[in-house]
């Protein structure tokens, strides 16, 4: 006679039989818990085993897109970006502090970097040279987008200090500048001059590559003459640059608080200062209101370093009204045990600096309550502390901060 179990299998137990030994159900070894727990399941064992499987496929599943979600997250972040309208009213973009995926470099050596549309005029009676950048034509993408952010630096090798640059003109490489910079240059001294236009493409938070240069001996040239033409350019390293380093610093503006954060990260490839081949690091935070020395702060010195590493913020107080009319310096030295520390280099930001510095400014600016952290390249001293208007050897009164 066959009776049912409650798992439905069923079991045959012969009726009258005496010898317990041989019976089929096997009830004097008690089943495992889970066998118990199987057996009170009304389910066929197949269906357990396929429900199980599909249960296991389902887990792996889920596994594997929480683990595709969480890269795609940290992808997402990076290419992250805000459109922003700078306080000139020109449409910059940036990103926060993740780095642009386009501005990667792609790596590939291409010999073509593309041409560039200049024009020449030297004022005899003013001695000044007007250089125009036109416009360039059939850059070398530069970025991993297949584009390149390029702008240009003037300068004439007679003053390399004097350097002009050209506002960056986002993803493209056909940008049309039409911007001009007058140079004040003796006749003698045109004679002897290169001209030197450097075509860069822009990078927000690492080194700008140099895409080309042209290069021109104005000894060369029929001054007489206004002139305008293309070039090619050509692979750049010809003129030697001073190089003083680069610092990266983040800055953060809460108008309702009226508090200004600046963090100064780290710098590297610091000149060299000192006999041993080192310097000893430390940066000073100055804000400059109406051309007078404002307010002052500066990070601890780290010894024997071309590459610090600070991370140390401070806070400045400045009103909605007064952040328009302020510079905020920022200027690396080297400290020195016996004699006067020495100013490695140094940058402003304000409303009146341009490129790189003008960037920053007025995407803090636009980005009110955001850190935003940027590299700058230090500038010589004695060429900002001249457009900044203060005087180098003598101090001004300072006003009580
Ligand atoms: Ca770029
Ligand atoms: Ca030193």
């Amino acid at each position: 006679m066959a009776s049912k179990a409650s798992s439905g299998i069923t079991v045959v137990a012969p009726r009258g039989s005496s010898n317990l030994t041989t019976s089929p159900v096997l009830t004097t070894v008690p089943p495992s818990f889970i066998e118990g727990l199987i057996n009170k399941i009304p389910l066929p064992r197949w269906a357990l085993i396929a429900i199980a499987v599909a249960a296991g496929l389902v887990l792996l599943l889920f596994l594997i897109c929480i683990i595709k979600c969480c890269c795609c997250k940290k992808k997402r972040k990076k290419k992250e970006k805000l459109n922003l309208t700078n306080i000139n009213g020109a449409s910059t973009t940036a990103s926060l502090v993740q780095p642009d995926l386009e501005d990667i470099e792609c790596g590939l050596e291409d010999e073509k970097r593309g041409r560039l549309q200049y024009s020449l005029e030297y004022d005899f009676r003013g001695q000044e040279l007007k250089v125009s950048v036109k416009q360039a034509a059939d850059l070398k993408a530069m970025d991993s987008g297949g584009t390149s952010d390029p702008y240009v630096i003037v300068f004439l090798t007679s003053d390399i200090r004097k350097k002009y640059e050209t506002k960056v003109h986002r993803k493209t490489l056909s940008p049309v500048f039409n911007e001009s910079f007058i140079f004040q240059v003796s006749r003698a001294e045109v004679t002897e001059a290169i001209l030197v236009m450097q075509v860069y493409d822009f990078n927000r938070f690492s080194k700008h590559d140099i895409i080309g240069e042209v290069t021109l001996p104005l000894v060369d040239v029929d001054l007489q003459h206004v002139m305008e033409q293309w070039l090619d350019l050509s692979p750049a390293g010809k003129i030697e640059q001073e190089h003083l380093g680069e610092i990266c610093f983040s800055l953060r503006y809460v108008p309702t608080t009226s508090k200004l954060t600046v963090v100064i990260l780290e710098a590297k490839k610091l000149k060299v200062m000192d006999a041993d081949g080192l310097s000893d690091p430390y940066v000073k935070v100055q804000l400059i209101l109406n051309k007078k020395k404002w307010k002052k702060k500066k990070t601890t010195v780290k010894k024997n370093t071309l590459s610090p590493y600070f991370n140390e913020a401070f806070v400045f107080e400045v009103p909605f009204n007064l952040i328009q009319n302020v510079d905020l310096v920022i200027s690396v030295w080297d400290h020195d045990k016996v004699t006067k520390d020495d100013q490695i280099g140094k940058l402003f930001l304000s409303c009146r600096a341009t490129g790189n510095q003008l960037r920053h400014w007025s995407d803090m600016l636009a980005n009110p309550r955001r850190p935003i952290a940027q590299w700058h390249s230090l500038q010589p001293v004695e060429v900002m502390d001249k457009t900044l208007g203060l005087k180098t050897r003598f101090k001004l009164p300072l006003p009580t901060s």
